[in-house]
């Protein structure tokens, strides 16, 4: 059979931190226990097929770059196909444990819903085979409700109830796909569920409907004995002005408001919490302390940039402070680090997949190994138990029992007087933080 990627034949070597190759890993071993668990286990990187497979390098001023001889073929049938065998090639090859799809990344939309369902269908036998064939497992599934001009105004925000319908139609056999190849979550990204104007939007009729929508997708999966876990993704903009999913504590406030809060939890991107205003970590850390951390989608923006930019992330004090979120709650669980990344549109060789990959994933498992040393050492933990110490014992521990109120305060207060300050320390800690990375 063709070999897409003859440059790689015996895999990825580990190199160590002191190797110049970049194919080689300097930091992930999958065996290597941290902990109680393997760096595999703690990391479960998946490959999102989206980008490295059908991925063009097409950008609003030009025509794709990417070289990617899989997605030819003489049919549409044939290049899915061809991409993948691909994708099995180079997730194999590159040694990693998942991979994550759209519905219309494996398989091409047909001429009427029905070919397109068909066309998944087959596709979905192919990939169970090479799952089979590889042990490469599926994090999760998909379905794009965003590229179709027919939902150029939203899929389940849509005005026009046809094309709730059509959407639902799409996840409904997203779904019976993503539970026939054993999928350990099914997402959903709401790619044009938002609004341009408010001249021409009922907002709260249209978060009705997505709402309506979820709960759909919710009674489907109990129906057909879907186990996945569901998951929603944030982003605050792009492709529409403002998405109704800005980020977790709006997800969140959604979830609550709308009775959905025990069914789904979150997929957090690192690049949509940064154009949300906020850091990775705080949009982890937001979704870890509901409980509702599920899964991430690994990746990094550039801060010259305003936009979803997908790259692969590269610094490992960023990785290092999301690992600590994930280390804090005990792992991912069902989720995993999705590569949810592009190489930049002059990258286009085939091998460029290898080498953003190598590093992205060195960025997280060294990411790992600084966030498992700090916790144990708990210098960073202990400094902050400390600085809450005030509410665990005498006037701190009756405010949180609930047991003084504002006149025992203001009483309280007569006698204490001023609070002595103390310093919040942020530059020592810093330095602390640092000597870690
Ligand atoms: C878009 C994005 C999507 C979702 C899946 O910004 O992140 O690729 O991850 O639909
Ligand atoms: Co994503």
């Amino acid at each position: 059979m063709k070999e897409f990627f003859p440059e790689i034949q015996d895999g990825i070597p580990y190199g160590g931190p002191d190797s110049k190759n970049p194919l080689a890993f300097k930091y992930y071993e999958p065996n290597r226990v941290v902990g109680k668990k393997s760096m595999g286990d703690h990391l479960r990187f998946s490959v999102a097929y989206w980008h490295t497979f059908k991925g063009t390098g097409a950008d609003p001023f030009g025509a794709g770059t990417f070289d990617r001889p899989w997605n030819r073929g003489k049919t549409p049938m044939g290049q899915a196909e061809n991409t993948l065998r691909a994708a099995f090639e180079f997730c194999q090859k590159l040694g990693v444990s998942h991979y994550c799809f759209h519905d219309l990344d494996l398989a091409p939309e047909g001429e009427t819903f029905s070919e397109s369902c068909r066309n998944l269908e087959a596709m979905v036998k192919m990939a169970k085979q090479l799952q089979d064939d590889t042990g490469i497992k599926l994090l999760w599934g998909t379905a794009n409700l965003f590229s179709h001009p027919r939902y150029a105004h939203g899929a389940a925000t849509n005005p026009d109830a046809h094309v709730f319908s059509y959407a639902a139609a799409q996840v409904k056999n997203a779904m019976a796909a993503t539970r026939e190849l054993g999928g350990e979550n099914y997402v959903f990204w709401g790619g044009r569920e938002g609004y341009e104007t408010l001249l021409n939007t009922d907002m709260k009729r249209e978060q009705e409907q997505m709402a309506r929508f979820f709960h759909m997708a919710v009674d489907y999966a109990r129906q057909i004995g879907f186990e996945g876990q569901f998951l929603i993704e944030p982003k605050p903009k792009e492709p529409t002005k403002h998405q109704y999913d800005f980020d977790a504590a709006t997800v969140l406030g959604f979830l609550g408001a709308y009775d959905l809060w025990d069914h789904f939890k979150l997929n957090i991107e690192a690049n949509h919490a940064t154009l949300a205003g906020h850091s990775f970590e705080h949009d982890l850390t937001l979704a870890s302390m509901n409980g509702k951390l599920g899964s991430i989608d690994a990746n990094a923006g550039d801060t010259l940039l305003g936009w979803d930019t997908d790259q692969f992330s590269t610094d490992p004090a960023i990785c290092a402070r999301a690992m600590l979120v994930v280390l804090a709650q005990g792992g991912l669980g069902k989720g995993g680090l999705n590569f949810d990344a592009k190489p930049r549109r002059g990258s286009f060789d085939p091998m460029d997949l290898f080498y953003a990959h190598i590093s992205g994933m060195d960025a997280f498992a060294r990411g790992l190994l600084t966030a498992h040393q700090i916790m144990e050492d708990g210098i960073l933990d202990n400094f902050i138990k400390e600085r809450y110490a005030s509410y665990s014992e005498g006037m701190g521990k009756q405010i949180m029992s609930g047991d003084a109120t504002f006149e025992t305060l203001e009483k309280w207060i007569m006698e204490k007087g001023e609070p002595v300050r103390v310093s919040g320390r942020q530059e020592m800690l810093e330095s602390i933080f640092m000597s870690y990375c």
